[in-house]
């Protein structure tokens, strides 16, 4: 479980391709056009403005890790709800990430047919949901 901002992700990849492309769409305050690209995330969730998890339902391969983006302007979390079957990293109502605006929260999924439901703590409704197959 690992909490990456953005400078961690430009410093990363700048290190490892010397990508001027990068550092300079990675200095965007507004965290357009960075993101989760260049973390090799399988699957990209946008938490947005309108209070939604974009895709809100993913599934996904064991072993295949999922990017969490904030793009907007207002800050989220990921908050795990429940594991089925019960997964030691996915505890309930635990904090996984605080997911302030340009900040990213990248993690893998290594135990097949597991359901994942996790919310936002700060906005009530927005829930989002990862199927491991
Ligand atoms: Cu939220």
């Amino acid at each position: 479980m690992r909490l990456l901002r953005c400078a961690g992700i430009c410093s990363f990849a700048t290190a490892l391709v010397g990508g001027a492309l990068l550092t300079a769409s990675c200095g965007n305050p507004s965290g357009e056009g960075n993101g989760c690209q260049g973390t090799g995330a399988s699957v990209v969730v946008t938490a947005q403005d309108n209070l939604t998890f974009n895709p809100s339902k993913i599934t996904i391969s064991s072993g295949q890790s999922v990017c969490w983006q904030n793009l907007g302007t207002a800050a989220h979390t990921v908050t795990a709800v429940s594991a089925s079957p019960l997964d030691s990293s996915w505890t309930p109502d635990s904090v996984n990430a605080q997911l302030n605006p340009a900040s990213l929260y990248l993690k893998s999924f290594g135990k097949t047919n597991t359901n994942y439901i996790y919310k936002c703590s700060i906005h009530i409704g927005m829930t989002g949901e990862i199927d491991v197959r």
